[in-house]
C-alpha cells in the first residue's frame, strides 16, 4: 500500500465572540493536546467558509452561530506533531443566535470541554496558531 505525500490542507475556524470573551476548547489531539483553542475543522468539499465555520461548531457544541464575517489567515506547519501536518486555516467571527445558549462537549474524543474566556485573560496554554495571533496584537473584536 503506497502512503501519499502529506499536502497542506484548509482548516476553518471560528471566534464565537460574547462580550469581551471567546469560546475556547482544550483539545484532545496528537496536534495540540491540551492546549485551548478555537472551534473549528476541515472545510469540505464545496463548502463554503461560513458553512463550515457553523457547521464544525454545531458539530462540536450544539451552538447556531449567526451571521460569520471573514477575519484573517494564517499558515501553520505542524511538524512537531507525530505524523506532521500543514493547514492553511481561515479565521471568521460571530456571535451566536441566542447568546443564551450553552455549549455541550459533543465530541469529548477530541475535546476536555468548551467555555467563555475573557480576551483580555486567556488560558495558557493556547494552540499556537492562536499563541501567535494573540502576541502579534490580533484582535477579533470588531473596533468602535
Ligand atoms: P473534522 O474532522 O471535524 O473536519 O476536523 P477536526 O477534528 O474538527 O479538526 P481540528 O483539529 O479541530 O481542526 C483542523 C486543523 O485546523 C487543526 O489540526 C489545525 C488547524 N487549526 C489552526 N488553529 C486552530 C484552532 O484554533 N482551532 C482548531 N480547531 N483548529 C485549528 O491552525
Ligand atoms: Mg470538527
Ligand atoms: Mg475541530
Amino acid at each position: 500500500q503506497l502512503t501519499p505525500p502529506p499536502v497542506p490542507r484548509v482548516a476553518v475556524v471560528l471566534f464565537v465572540l460574547k462580550g469581551k470573551s471567546v469560546l475556547l476548547g482544550r483539545r484532545r489531539s496528537s496536534v495540540g493536546d491540551s492546549t485551548f483553542a478555537l472551534p473549528g475543522g476541515h472545510l469540505e468539499f464545496g463548502e463554503s467558509f461560513e458553512e463550515c465555520a457553523a457547521r464544525e461548531l454545531k458539530e462540536e457544541t450544539g451552538l447556531d452561530i449567526g451571521k460569520r464575517e471573514y477575519l484573517t489567515v494564517t499558515n501553520n506547519v505542524f511538524v512537531e506533531a507525530p505524523k506532521p501536518s500543514h493547514y492553511v486555516t481561515i479565521f471568521l467571527r460571530g456571535v451566536l443566535v441566542d447568546p443564551d445558549q450553552v455549549p455541550q462537549n459533543l465530541e469529548p474524543e477530541k475535546c476536555y470541554g468548551w467555555d467563555w474566556y475573557d480576551w483580555d485573560d486567556l488560558p495558557n496554554p493556547l494552540f499556537w496558531p492562536l499563541e501567535k495571533m494573540v502576541r502579534s496584537g490580533f484582535s477579533p473584536f470588531p473596533t468602535e
